[in-house]
């Protein structure tokens, strides 16, 4: 399926060698390699070219079976002390609690946006705005009913704000209200309704605020919450490194191919529950497959019972939705964008299933 795209700008230097996205693993470690090397995206496509099977092999993952299956996947690790996509996995930040004066409970956060250069493939810095230095920045996780205060400074370069998904006042949109350099403004209001949504900057020009990486999830719980499961946040994203408005790199929780490298381990038959929200800019629809299993999906969670039963589902930009399955046989299983595309710019990983 071919998406309707912008033409890419020419704005370029005509002695600035420009790869596309699309060039980018057809020539791989060839001449043209050469020509890109100084670029961001030829480094990757030039080291993927030549270390793909080590890397499949390192990651004790037999290199006919998976690394064939997408012939390129960059090589190494980003600097994990920074940003660990295995750490952001499953870090659902409840906020500092308390309750008030009519009983209800308090959760009150500080978010601060800075401007921070994040690894977004072993090798490949991208400047980014993010909220607490992280992108996505904290998965926020609240019951329904909950009073939620959130202080926002902002300590980057531009101006910035952030907008929740859910219900609030017209003040609390986080639209109008520029935040300022140095600015703090504090966000108030009742978690509503229960269901997995997300925030993010809403400063013009939007597309260019939320792909630097001003966004991350919010996640209200039902009251008495959901069944016990292995949780997991994945947020579809992507970056344009080169600045020509496509994306060159895309991921599941920023870091291309590193579920691919660092399996997701999971239990045979246990309840495994992702909640998947898409954040990508410049493409329309992003993706999400799983192999060897099929999922209940519940879109946005607004409800309890599950919307469709499948393995493949589309989301638009912003569009969330929970999956929950379990395996039946051990063994690794890929999940990737059925974009085949965005697979092999990096959105793809596995589940190792266990006994
Ligand atoms: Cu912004």
């Amino acid at each position: 399926m071919r998406l309707p795209r912008r033409a890419p700008r020419s704005s370029a230097s005509p002695l600035t060698p420009v790869i596309s996205r699309r060039q980018l693993l057809k020539f791989g470690s060839l001449g043209v390699a050469g020509a890109a090397s100084s670029t961001l995206v030829g480094k990757v496509a030039a080291a993927a070219e030549q270390h793909v099977h080590r890397v499949a092999g390192a990651a004790g993952v037999a290199t006919d079976d998976h690394s064939g299956h997408f012939g390129n996947i960059s090589v190494g690790d980003v600097d994990l002390s920074r940003f660990d996509p295995m750490d952001y996995l499953k870090d659902f930040d409840p906020g500092k609690v308390s309750t008030t004066a009519d009983g209800k409970t308090l959760r009150e956060y500080d978010i601060t946006a800075v401007d921070v250069e994040i690894e977004v493939a072993p090798g490949v810095k991208f400047a980014a705005w993010a909220y607490n230095g992280k992108v996505p920045g904290p998965t926020l996780r609240a019951t329904e009913g909950d009073l939620i205060r959130i202080r926002f400074t902002n300590a980057g370069s531009h101006p910035h704000t952030m907008h929740f998904h859910g219900f609030h006042t017209a003040g609390m949109d986080g639209v109008f209200e520029l935040v300022g350099r140095g600015e703090t403004f504090t966000y108030e209001f009742i978690a509503e309704p229960f269901g997995l949504h997300l925030y993010h900057c809403h400063t013009p020009p939007l597309k260019r605020h939320i792909h630097k990486g001003l966004y991350g999830v919010f996640l209200i719980d039902p009251p008495g919450g959901r069944p016990p499961a292995n949780e997991m946040v994945m947020v579809m994203n992507a970056f344009d490194t080169n600045f020509d408005a496509e994306n060159e790199i895309y991921a599941v929780n920023t870091v291309a191919h590193h579920y691919m490298k660092h399996p997701i381990q999971v239990k045979q038959n246990e309840l495994v529950r992702v909640y998947l929200v898409n954040i990508t800019e410049f493409d329309f629809l992003n993706s999400f497959h799983t192999h060897a299993t099929f999922f209940n999906e519940y879109r946005t969670g607004t409800k309890l019972e599950p919307d469709n039963f499948t393995d493949t589902i589309i989301l638009g930009q912003g569009e969330r939705s929970i999956l929950e399955f379990t395996y039946k046989f051990p063994g690794d299983y890929m999940f990737h964008a059925h974009i085949s595309e965005f697979a092999e710019l990096g959105w793809s990983g596995m589940f190792r299933v266990t006994p």
